[in-house]
């Protein structure tokens, strides 16, 4: 096992909905710490910067205007394996694919929408966390 940081973000509809307390606890509930926390509605720039890897996706341009839309919870936890741990809790992309027991499988659903709507963001490798992490908190 290894103490990891993972960089998770309550996305807008999350946030929109009232959801970041219950994302914070499952956090919490599966023994993970908290480091950093911070509300704000994301620059174009920085979105470009944490998506750089689906630029020329046909879901890349719905998805950076989705995420700029409004305010977003992004947060730093710590914990034993909890990079691939957090994305166990969050469930598969697709809400309606993902499994009860999990954030987007009991919080989320397709809205009929361009870019999947689906509630939270986590780091999917110990590369990606440590980007991320620069990007949203850079004196981290
Ligand atoms: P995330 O990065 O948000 O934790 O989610 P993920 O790894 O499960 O998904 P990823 O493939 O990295 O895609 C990033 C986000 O883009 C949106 N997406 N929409 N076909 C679609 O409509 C589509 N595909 C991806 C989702 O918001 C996804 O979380
Ligand atoms: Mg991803």
């Amino acid at each position: 096992m290894t103490t990891e940081r993972s960089l998770v973000l309550v996305k807008p509809d999350g946030f929109r909905r009232g959801l970041t307390g219950e994302v914070l606890r499952r956090i919490e509930a599966k023994g993970y710490t908290l480091v950093a926390l911070s509300v704000l509605t994301p620059t174009r720039e920085a979105l470009e910067r944490h998506y750089a890897e689906h630029e020329g996706k046909p879901f890349y341009e719905p998805l950076v205007e989705f995420m700029g839309s409004g305010p977003v919870t992004a947060v730093v936890i710590e914990g034993d394996d909890c990079i691939k741990g957090f994305r166990s809790l969050a469930g598969a992309t697709n809400p309606t694919e993902a499994a009860p027991g999990s954030i987007r499988g009991d919080l989320g659903r397709d809205w009929g929408l361009k870019v999947q709507q689906n509630i939270v963001h986590g780091s999917d490798s110990p590369e990606s966390a440590q980007r991320e992490i620069g990007i949203w908190f850079p004196s981290l």
